[in-house]
């Protein structure tokens, strides 16, 4: 007998994993969120397979899939946000449609206020307008925005002013090695006068060393992630190490 034509499956994507990894509130020095992370399974970075997919068209299918896992497998009973990741492109290329996204968030009937997207973008975002019309659809349904990466790359001033994100996330570069830094301190208190201006509220990425720690406090940035705090890990971590709380 013949074998009847079949559909070829989409191929799967290689196996990933999600981490988690703590966002700390410094006035109480408590876990009040994670980031959701992608961990592919043979160890690679999630840039490698989130290039890869693209190349075949199918990044935003491969986004969708982080998020409905991210969600499922994070404790939300415990009160905490959840951040998600979700590159630009995979909203201004058309791939994502906005309702996708909540449908990927709604995995059991979460409370869509439990959410933050944080907008990733390496490259240069050409429809700015798209992309503010996308956000807010997700905002109506009471998802809140933060833009990743700032100061680095096309993370940038007209996406602040464009997208009045509730949070902007300071890239890494601009917070390891602060303490020794009077230009990255010079930056980071003219960021401190703009959040406050956008009703903005901060949060600083990659922190590493205690002394980093004390000028953000100073300067009064209120959330701070990065491994000193905590590594990104598949076990959600509510604790903050004593070290830090000194
Ligand atoms: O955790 P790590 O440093 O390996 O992550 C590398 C990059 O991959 C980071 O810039 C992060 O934003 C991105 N990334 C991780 N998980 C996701 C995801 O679920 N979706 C998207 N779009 N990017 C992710
Ligand atoms: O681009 P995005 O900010 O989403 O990427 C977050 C990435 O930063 C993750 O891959 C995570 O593993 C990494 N990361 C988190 N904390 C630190 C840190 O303290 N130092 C460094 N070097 N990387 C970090
Ligand atoms: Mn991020
Ligand atoms: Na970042």
């Amino acid at each position: 007998a013949h074998a009847s034509p079949v559909a070829r499956p989409a191929a799967a994507f290689p196996g990933f994993g999600m981490a988690y990894q703590p966002i700390v509130r410094l006035y109480d020095h408590r876990v009040i969120a994670h980031e959701a992370l992608m961990r592919p399974e043979d160890g690679s970075s999630p840039l490698v397979l989130l290039e890869h997919v693209r190349g075949e068209g199918r990044l935003a299918v491969l986004e969708l899939e982080a998020m409905r896992r991210a969600a499922a497998g994070y404790d939300f009973a415990a009160g905490g946000l959840l951040l998600v990741n979700i590159s630009a492109r995979a909203i201004t290329d058309g791939c994502a449609h906005p309702r996708e996204v909540l449908d990927a968030l709604k995995v059991g009937e979460r409370d869509l206020r439990s959410y933050v997207i944080e907008i990733t973008e390496r490259d240069i975002v050409d429809d700015c307008g798209r992309l503010a019309d996308a956000i807010g659809y997700l905002r109506a349904a009471g998802v809140r925005v933060a833009l990743d990466d700032f100061g680095n790359g096309h993370s940038n001033f007209e996406l602040w002013h464009e997208l009045s994100p509730e949070f902007v996330k300071i890239d890494r570069f601009l917070v390891q090695g602060l303490a020794d830094s009077p230009g990255r301190l010079t930056i980071l208190k003219a960021l401190v006068q703009v959040a406050e201006g956008f009703g903005t509220e901060l949060i600083a990425e990659g922190l590493e060393r205690i002394e980093d720690l004390r000028v953000l406090r100073d300067l009064g940035i209120p959330y701070v992630q990065g491994y000193l705090l905590g590594r990104p890990s598949a076990d959600i971590s509510r604790e903050v190490p004593e070290s830090v709380r000194a």
